[in-house]
């Protein structure tokens, strides 16, 4: 039996919480008021270890890797949107989910250059029945025609062109995901390409990547249907020396072309975060995408926990103002685990992140800053990690019609007990 608090122990640790952040000039009702209205992007690729239904028993390429084998896998369409219901109804707020191209719904292979909106006919039904937004991103991995680690970059014009097909097919189902549930989807473009040992000329995939992308984004679209956003990349299995979608290639090409910077966070080196980039990229793009993510050791795609990556990345959308600027989306897939636990704890982790940020009293950190208190703004930073988040956050929960603590791993045994554990 795990501790569960009572509703009146929920009010009352809330009601001191309260009055805690209040004294710090914090609103904590604006707060949950602000929370509520800001929607993670799950991903499905969480519920499958990335296999989708193109051809699951097709292993994943493209330099990803999910691993273990715990059992109760969505091996269907309808299993994994009945994971997914399981997962959102775990999880506080309204969100969203982020659809791959290898997810679409047909009773044949379909040429990757050839699948249009009709075969994601049955996900919007989905999502309008469940009230979710939608977001896309083209597939450009555990493919024949990328089995060499090689596609938009390709050097063989062909492959580049079947390639840039798929992209611009993936970019009307967007705008058709947009149309059809009346808000903007982000298609996001990650492709593998690289090499695993140096290569002697770095420059020129680049400018097939490049050309290949302009001819992609050539049709203009309207952004109230679809946006666009490309990510980026330090190095993949099997591209450990060179990728050429790089950070610097992508930065470059979002701001000339003002297309979405997708920043994952274990896209870089061990130890540089993802926090910092959003005030420069602010800047000079409207808009960015975020994968949240947890890499330990390389980009490993673990379960987003409460770490202090994730509460810095949440402080600086909050910070710089970033709310409606700035789209979190998730990207992790653990098979070791439960899967829908893996959704539910890495996304309450994400609002809970976000919870915390918004909790945080700005405006006196900031006139200890311009102060030059520095002391004291180190002492409040410090300090703020000891108030009493939790309480808020189980309010919040229990507001949201959904468990409270640890309630949810129930639900989870549950759902394992009477569903998973009948996959075989
Ligand atoms: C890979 C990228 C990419 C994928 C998904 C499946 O390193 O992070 O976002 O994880 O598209
Ligand atoms: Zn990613």
């Amino acid at each position: 039996m795990t501790f569960q608090p009572s509703d009146k122990q929920i009010q009352t640790a809330y009601d001191l919480a309260q009055e805690r952040y209040a004294a710090f000039g914090v609103d904590v009702m604006v707060a949950l008021e602000t929370l509520k209205t800001v929607p993670i992007s799950l991903h499905c690729w969480q519920g499958d270890d990335v296999s989708g239904f193109e051809d699951p028993d097709r292993g994943l390429s493209g330099g990803i890797m999910a691993t273990g084998n715990y059992p109760g896998k969505a091996r269907n369409i309808d299993e994994l949107r009945s994971d997914l219901d399981k997962a959102y109804s775990l999880i506080p707020g309204g969100h969203r989910l982020a659809l791959h191209g290898s997810y679409l719904d047909a009773d044949r292979r379909i040429p990757r250059d050839e699948i249009l909106p009709a075969h994601f006919e049955s996900w919007v039904d989905w999502a309008k029945a469940n009230d979710h937004g939608l977001d896309f991103n083209q597939t450009f991995f555990s493919h024949e025609l990328a089995d060499d680690g090689f596609t938009l970059a390709h050097a063989d014009a062909g492959i580049r062109q079947f390639w840039i097909d798929h992209a611009i097919a993936c970019r009307d189902i967007g705008a058709y995901f947009g149309a059809e549930l009346g808000e903007a989807c982000i298609t996001n473009l990650w492709i593998p390409d690289g090499f695993k040992d140096s290569p002697a000329d770095r420059l020129a995939p680049r400018q097939r990547l490049l050309e290949s992308l302009d001819a992609i984004f050539a049709k203009e679209i309207d952004p109230a249907l679809n946006l666009d956003a490309v990510e980026c990349k330090l190095f993949g299995l099997g591209s450990e020396s060179y990728v050429v979608g790089s950070h610097e290639f992508y930065l470059g090409y979002a701001v000339s072309r003002q297309k979405l910077l997708c920043l994952d966070a274990g896209h870089f080196h061990p130890t540089e975060t993802i926090a910092d980039k959003l005030s420069s990229v602010l800047l000079y793009l409207p808009e960015i995408l975020l994968h949240v993510s947890r890499g330990v050791r390389w980009d490993s795609d673990h379960v987003v926990t409460l770490t202090d990556d994730l509460q810095a990345i949440m402080q600086e959308i909050v910070r710089c103002d970033g709310l409606e600027r700035v789209h979190i989306g998730l990207d992790f897939f653990d098979a070791s685990i439960n899967r829908i636990g893996a959704w539910a704890i890495g996304t309450r982790n994400a609002c809970r992140g976000l919870l915390m940020a918004l909790l945080e009293p700005r405006e006196l950190l900031r006139e200890y800053e311009s102060a030059g208190d520095y002391t004291g703004r180190l002492a409040l930073l410090e300090e703020l990690k000891g108030l009493p988040f939790g309480a808020v956050w189980d309010y919040y929960c229990a507001a949201q019609a959904v468990p409270v603590g640890m309630a949810f791993m129930d639900e989870i045994r549950e759902y394992e007990r009477a569903v998973l554990s009948q996959r075989t």
